[in-house]
This record gives C-alpha cells, sequence and structure tokens, in this order.
C-alpha cells in the first residue's frame, strides 16, 4: 500500500501534545539491595518486630499497587469499551457462575443493593489478594508479580467471554495487570531501600533503616494510593455517564423518513472482492475528531441552538427535532486530511432535517455568510451560509445507516454538508449554530494553518488489487471508488505504465453526492507495471494531476500503485 493512511482518533495531525497516561510520575524504582546504614541490634523480640512491620508494609506495596492498576484499568475502560471493564467482567462471570441459592441468598441478604454488595465483596477479596501478592513479592522476587499477572489474564478471559466483548475491552485487563507489576517493583525496591533486606523473616542479621529512605518510601506509597483512589472515582463517573448515553442511544426509536431514499437500484453496487461497499457500514467509517474520550452527550438534554444574525434565536430539544419531516440522504464524507490513496472517506445514508429550514425559523439577516458550527466539546467548523441555505441536503443528522448516530459519530445529532471537506462541515455532537461572517469567525482548523473553504475535491482511488500486489495471472481486476460530491462523476480512467487512459466501467451509484464505484480488466502482460486512476466530475472535468500535499484544503494527484504479474 502506498499512500493509504488508517484513521486516528485526531484529524489534520495538529492535536498538541499527548496528556501522560494515567499512573505516569508513580514510584520510579532503585535496585534495592542493603544500604548498611546503622544497625539495629537484633535481639530476638526487636528482630521479630522489624520483621511485623516489613511484611505490613509489604502487604501495603501489594494493595496500592492492585489498587493503582485496577483504577487504571478501569479507566481506560471507560475511555476504550465502557460497557466492559474488568471488573465488570471478572463480576460478571462469577454472578453467572453463582449457584442459584447463592445469588437468592445475597439478594434477601442486601436487597436491591444487592450489586452494590457484591462489587463490595468483590473488591475485598482482590485487595486481600493483591496484599498477598505485596507479602509473598517481599520474600520472593517474581512470585508477587506472577499472581497478578495471573489476575491480568483471568480479567482477558473473563472479558472475553462477555456478551459485550469487543476487542478494544482486552486492553483494560492487560493495562492493568502490567501497571500493577510496574508498581509494585517500584514499591518494593523504595521498600527495601527503607528497610534492607537484612530484616527478611529469617534473617538474623542486623536490619538497617533510613530516615530520607522512610520517607521516600512513604510519599510514594501515598502518592499512588490518592491517585488510586482519584483514577477509581473517575473511572466510575466517566463510564456511568457513557453507559447511560449507549443505553440511551439504544432505546431511541428513529421515525421513519418523510422524504425516503428508494431502495439502492440492482447495478447500483458493483460485486468485485477488495472494492470499497458502496455503502460503509457504521462500523468501518472512518472517524476523525479531536476528542480524547467520545463525548457522552444525553439526549434528553441535548439541544440546538442558532444565534448570531438572525431575527430571534431558536432552540430545538431531540423530540422537536425528530417530530420534524425528516429526509434520507446517501452522502459520501471526506476528511481534508485523506491522502491520495487514503481511506478517510465513507458513504453513508444519513437521516436528519435540513439545515435550511431550521436557518429560516430563526431568519437569517442579511449580510451573513457563515454558520459556525459548535460541538459540546468545544470544535468549530464554519460553513458558507449558501450552502446551508441552498438546494442541497444540508441536514441536521440523527440517523446513520437506519441507526441512531453511533456515539463516535456525533450522537444525538450532527450536521452532513454534501460537497464539503469534513473540517468544515461535519460537526459532531452539534449544540449550536451562529450565523456570522467570515470576516468575523474561524473554524476550529481554519485557525491552525487549514483553510476557511473545504470543497471537497474530485478524487478516486484503487482499492484493488493492492499496492506492491504479486499476481500469478496476467489479467488484472482492477476496481476503486471515484468521488466528486456535488458535481457527480462521469468517467473514470486508468492507464498502465503511462500508457492509454482507458475506460473503466462505472457502478450504477447512488446520487452525485455519492462515491462510484469502477472497474476494469486489464492485461499489461508479465513484468513489474504501474497503475493509476482518474476520475472526471459530473461537468467531464478531470481531476488534476498536480500533486498536492493535504494542507491547507485537500490532496490531489493521481493513486498510483505497483503491481507484478507474471
Ligand atoms: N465535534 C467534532 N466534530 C467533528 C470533528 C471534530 O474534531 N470534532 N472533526 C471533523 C472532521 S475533520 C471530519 S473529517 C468529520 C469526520 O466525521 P466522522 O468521524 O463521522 O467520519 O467530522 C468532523 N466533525
Ligand atoms: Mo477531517
Amino acid at each position: 500500500m502506498s499512500i493509504r493512511t488508517r484513521s486516528g482518533l485526531t484529524g489534520h495531525g495538529g492535536l498538541p501534545g499527548d496528556a501522560g497516561g494515567p499512573g505516569d510520575g508513580g514510584g520510579r524504582g532503585t535496585p534495592g539491595g542493603p544500604s548498611g546504614t546503622g544497625g539495629l541490634g537484633d535481639t530476638g523480640r526487636t528482630g521479630r518486630t522489624e520483621r511485623r512491620r516489613l511484611t505490613r508494609w509489604a502487604g501495603a506495596c501489594g494493595l496500592v499497587a492492585g489498587a493503582l492498576g485496577v483504577a487504571a484499568g478501569e479507566l481506560t475502560a471507560a475511555a476504550v469499551s465502557p460497557s466492559l471493564s474488568p471488573i465488570t467482567a471478572v463480576g460478571g462471570v462469577a454472578i453467572d457462575a453463582m449457584l442459584p441459592g447463592v445469588k437468592d441468598w445475597a439478594i434477601s441478604l442486601f436487597g436491591t443493593s444487592d450489586k452494590l454488595a457484591f462489587l463490595l465483596a468483590m473488591c475485598l477479596v482482590i485487595a486481600a489478594l493483591a496484599v498477598l501478592g505485596g507479602i509473598v513479592e517481599l520474600r520472593r522476587k517474581f512470585t508477587g508479580l506472577a499472581g497478578f499477572a495471573v489476575f491480568g489474564i483471568i480479567g482477558v478471559v473473563a472479558v472475553l467471554t462477555r456478551a459485550q466483548s469487543t476487542t478494544a475491552a482486552i486492553a483494560p485487563p492487560l493495562v492493568a495487570a502490567g501497571l500493577a507489576v510496574v508498581f509494585l517493583t517500584a514499591f518494593r525496591n523504595r521498600l527495601l531501600e527503607w528497610m534492607p533486606r537484612d530484616a527478611l523473616p529469617g534473617s538474623t542479621a542486623a536490619a538497617g533503616s533510613s530516615a530520607p529512605g522512610r520517607r521516600k518510601f512513604l510519599t510514594s506509597i501515598g502518592v499512588g494510593a490518592a491517585v488510586a483512589v482519584v483514577a477509581g472515582f473517575a473511572a466510575t463517573v466517566v463510564r456511568s455517564t457513557a453507559i447511560g448515553i449507549a443505553q440511551a442511544r439504544a432505546n431511541l426509536v428513529l421515525p421513519g423518513p418523510v422524504t425516503a431514499v428508494p431502495p439502492l437500484p440492482a447495478g447500483a453496487a458493483l460485486a468485485l472482492p477488495g472494492i470499497a461497499p458502496l455503502v460503509t457500514p457504521n462500523a468501518d467509517f472512518y472517524r476523525i475528531d479531536t476528542a480524547l474520550v467520545v463525548p457522552s452527550v444525553n439526549p434528553d438534554s441535548w439541544t440546538l441552538t442558532v444565534n448570531g444574525m438572525v431575527d430571534h434565536e431558536v432552540e430545538i430539544d431531540l423530540k422537536t427535532l425528530l417530530a420534524k419531516p425528516l429526509m434520507e440522504n446517501y452522502t459520501t464524507l471526506a476528511c481534508v486530511s485523506n491522502e491520495v490513496g487514503g481511506d478517510l472517506v465513507g458513504n453513508a445514508k444519513w437521516l436528519g432535517w435540513p439545515v435550511r429550514e431550521l436557518l429560516a425559523l430563526a431568519g437569517v439577516q442579511p449580510g451573513a455568510d457563515m454558520v459556525l458550527s459548535r460541538s459540546t466539546d468545544g470544535f468549530t467548523a464554519g460553513t458558507p451560509l449558501e450552502a446551508m441555505t441552498d438546494a442541497r441536503n444540508a441536514v441536521i443528522a440523527v440517523g446513520m445507516n437506519g441507526q441512531p448516530l453511533p456515539q463516535e459519530h456525533g450522537f444525538p445529532a450532527r450536521l452532513v454538508v454534501p460537497g464539503l471537506y469534513g473540517f468544515v462541515s461535519a460537526t459532531k455532537w452539534v449544540t449550536s449554530l451562529t450565523v456570522t461572517r467570515f470576516s468575523d469567525e474561524k473554524g476550529y482548523w481554519s485557525t491552525r494553518g487549514w483553510s476557511d473553504h473545504g470543497p471537497i475535491k474530485t478524487e478516486s482511488r484503487i482499492d484493488t488489487p493492492r499496492d506492491g500486489t504479486s499476481l500469478k495471472t496476467d489479467t488484472v481486476a482492477v476496481g476503486g471508488v471515484a468521488w466528486a460530491p456535488q458535481k457527480g462523476i462521469s468517467k473514470v480512467q486508468v492507464r498502465v505504465d503511462q500508457g492509454e487512459w482507458q475506460d473503466a466501467v462505472l457502478g450504477g451509484g447512488i446520487s452525485k453526492d455519492t462515491w462510484v464505484q469502477w472497474t476494469i480488466r486489464l492485461s499489461p502482460g508479465a513484468g513489474q507495471h504501474e497503475l493509476q486512476v482518474r476520475a472526471f466530475d459530473g461537468a467531464g472535468q478531470p481531476q488534476t494531476d498536480q500533486v498536492a500535499q493535504v494542507v491547507p484544503d485537500g490532496a490531489t494527484g493521481y493513486h498510483t500503485i505497483t503491481v507484478h504479474t507474471s
């Protein structure tokens, strides 16, 4: 694959520095060993007290390391898989495995708070095991660590057996176990700096202890405990809101469209293996935004406000929006950061209400030329007013391919404007539209080196064969997609080794706002070949051969691949 990019969380590579991971900056271990500071004379009794003290603190090491791991695991889960965390997965397995009698007894004992009681009990068991891990680790290196690792494996297995299991859900238990291991090692080393090994049970040698060592150890374990508590609390809060939103989304019933798109005619799509499907499934749709954690927007309290240069401000809630005459449209969305040949582009069926109707309710005043849309997370996009008032189907979308918008694609509502790159039009989790002027306001990316305007450029892509493929035949079925939203695609051509351009066969496609699939059979003869594609828009205008980078307003050039035939 030559110039293909995978979607990241942030677009345009412009997001400033990464936030440190949870638990960063905890105790850094130094190798333990006798520090040889002034010995305590070991008359059996002091030796025993000292050993007990050491064991207690070793238990504390295990407890705090375990708590940090669990908290980090839950926090990771809150971000990547809110409905399934290591603790809830293990808990779920335990509850499912519980004998019915035990379950009934627990419920009768704890009433409706049985879940909480169960979680508390589980935490106590985990805490006890973590203490044990700390103690055995002190006595013999790696034994406690091995115990923590086993815990991680149990977590992964538990996650895999749950109904809500996803690939992302495997990460949290691994993070939990990994961090617990790291922290246990660090704490143990600090402890041994304070109270050297000689004080280990069985040793009759003098135990040394140093004041700075003591301070260092107590500080790291204290800070660790505090961080664990705060992180655990944060994880609980984030997770419960996220779960609440997921639930609300699942409960949301979308009304049918008043203006529906007809079913796709036969021949709209081409059936060539390896080619992007005509309609991109939600799960495969590229995702680009600046949000580190997917915003959780409560559909019950969500509103969309229209303000700025309007006769009267208008505010609508979701119920009002859903009661409007909604329309369905297929629209191809593209990211300005999409490299030539890249996959930050997709086509979906959107259900929404035309923005122009909402703007008409507010009454746009003369002189305005831009709508600045704002998201709950602060992202903004500046869209030409015209694109939201003309005949094109710019919508406040609530549905994507027959589903409520997925959370990562803007639940409960986002903008979709045919013909414009996402960064100047497709605000997700949209909450306000300010009617204004380009001379007065700028969108998020337009203040960061990207242009004010972002019409999608005519582009085409080869999906199959993949760049660098070796084929055992000299007849190659080549295929891909081409798009020029608002203009449509009239022709796609392919050439081999800079030869004559040859017309490809186009799929029927859907509308001028969507991409089309294309295919062509070539017999270039054995050897290494360069394949290139170009598209013509609806007006017969070919895409440019000029190579442009993605900054500031979108990449251009021919998608070019190399294949080997024999
Ligand atoms: N709130 C918000 N909306 C946003 C963005 C963002 O960072 N935050 N990114 C925009 C960009 S750059 C693109 S390309 C599209 C991508 O939409 P998708 O993630 O649903 O594919 O969303 C747009 N809407
Ligand atoms: Mo984008």
